[in-house]
């Protein structure tokens, strides 16, 4: 049934708005957001879509086919639902936008989705970016993108994770084959366009990484652990309010690294992962530029080591995943978004593809038992694409 079948009967009458946001893979910068340091990440073609009916009152009301049905009013404060639910992301958007709307309105809603969830494709924050401009639209509001992208990575803190604004940025303002370089502080945007023979294959582990729910603790402890290391060795340069940024303006990579070694701190893994990733962020970028995938791809391979050994936010999966890949001829790979579980994203050439795929499938796959019907969801080829549309 379509979404707007669906939207039909289930509300008994047609929608006038639908809302797409698409999911997104981190090409390079994983678990530095939250540390202000500059992303690399892609909006993908798999989506969530909104279909939104404007409503004479102030009720929300939003039916899924994936999961059940939410309906609460607005009102200040927005009290969440149950730790984990899934309607805390809308009540997330709403909190945040209804603050600053004089009669709110409020809308009917169905969500239909071909995005992976808790995979690390950004399922969360495409539901609260939807969410947000569904609010806005049916109240006639406009914001600007960039004030919206930072508001609304504020908001999703509703849920109770302290992430950065990466998700967000990307989710509302990236650009058809490219990637989107994503500064902060203030928020920032440069597309980057992305060669067309660079291939981007994304697999997923088959291990859940909920950061509402299981890996929610284990994902926030990683901002206060950096934190932590930046304050002490920040302490040990003689510069204790130098934040990341002014870190990485001052100092080389080496001599914040003899720094670290210097420190008291029991976070140096953190530390390293931080300023080593921030730099390859950097030199992606360039090699994104240059068009030099053998270079992006080695990064990628490094930037999961990292993650893997001094964040610790790999999982053995992930780690067969990488190597299966690279065995497979990619030029590089890694664990994409928050890692725990979820997918990983690696970089092949369109030559080389048929050969990963068929190698994950017999290799992974095939022994865990997934069927073909569910390979649509669990291997796919992300293609850059455009950020959120309203289609009226
Ligand atoms: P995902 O993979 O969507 O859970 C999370 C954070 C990002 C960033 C990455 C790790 C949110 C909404 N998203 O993404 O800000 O920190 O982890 O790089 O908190």
């Amino acid at each position: 049934m379509s979404g707007e079948h669906a939207f039909r009967s289930r509300f008994g009458a047609s929608p006038d708005t639908r809302i797409v946001v698409p999911g997104r893979v981190n090409l390079m910068g994983d678990h530095v957001d939250y540390c202000g340091l500059p992303v690399l990440p892609a909006a993908i073609q798999r989506r969530v879509e909104l279909h939104v009916r404007a409503r004479d009152d102030r009720t929300v009301r939003i039916a899924s086919s994936a999961a059940p049905p939410r309906e609460f009013g607005i009102a200040e404060p927005l009290p969440p639902f149950a730790p984990g639910d899934w309607g805390n992301y809308a009540k997330a958007a709403i909190s945040e936008l209804a603050r600053d709307t004089g009669e709110p309105r409020g809308f009917d809603a169905l969500f239909d989705s071909d995005l992976p969830q808790s995979a690390g494709l950004s399922s969360s924050s495409a539901i609260v970016v939807a969410t947000a401009l569904a609010f806005l639209h049916v109240n006639h509001t406009r914001i600007d993108r960039l004030d919206l992208a930072s508001r609304l990575a504020r908001a999703e803190r509703y849920v109770g994770t302290h992430g950065g604004g990466m998700d967000q940025a990307v989710l509302l303002l990236a650009k058809k084959r490219h990637a989107l370089r994503i500064d902060f502080d203030p928020l920032r945007v440069c597309p980057r366009e992305v060669p067309d023979a660079w291939t981007f294959v994304v697999a997923h582990s088959l291990v859940d990484a909920s950061k509402s729910n299981t890996a929610r603790d284990a994902y926030n402890s990683r901002p206060r652990e950096a934190e932590a290391a930046r304050a002490a060795v920040a302490r040990s340069l003689g510069a204790p309010d130098a934040s990341f940024r002014d870190l990485a303006d001052r100092f080389t990579v080496d001599e914040l690294l003899d720094a670290a070694r210097r420190a008291d701190t029991v976070h140096r893994p953190r530390f390293t992962h931080v300023v080593t990733e921030a730099d390859r962020v950097e030199r992606a970028a360039r090699a994104l530029e240059l068009d030099e995938p053998e270079t992006f791809g080695r990064l990628m391979s490094e930037s999961h080591e990292s993650l893997r050994t001094q964040c610790k936010v790999s999982h053995p999966r992930l780690d067969r995943l990488v190597s299966l890949c690279l065995r497979s001829g990619a030029h590089g790979a890694r664990l994409t978004g928050a890692g725990f579980g979820g997918c990983v994203l690696a970089l092949t050439t369109p030559a080389q593809r048929d050969k990963l795929i068929a190698r994950l499938t017999e290799e992974f796959y095939g022994p865990l038992g997934v069927t073909a019907h569910e390979m649509n969801d669990r291997l796919f080829i992300a293609l850059p694409s455009q950020g959120a549309l309203i289609v009226e």
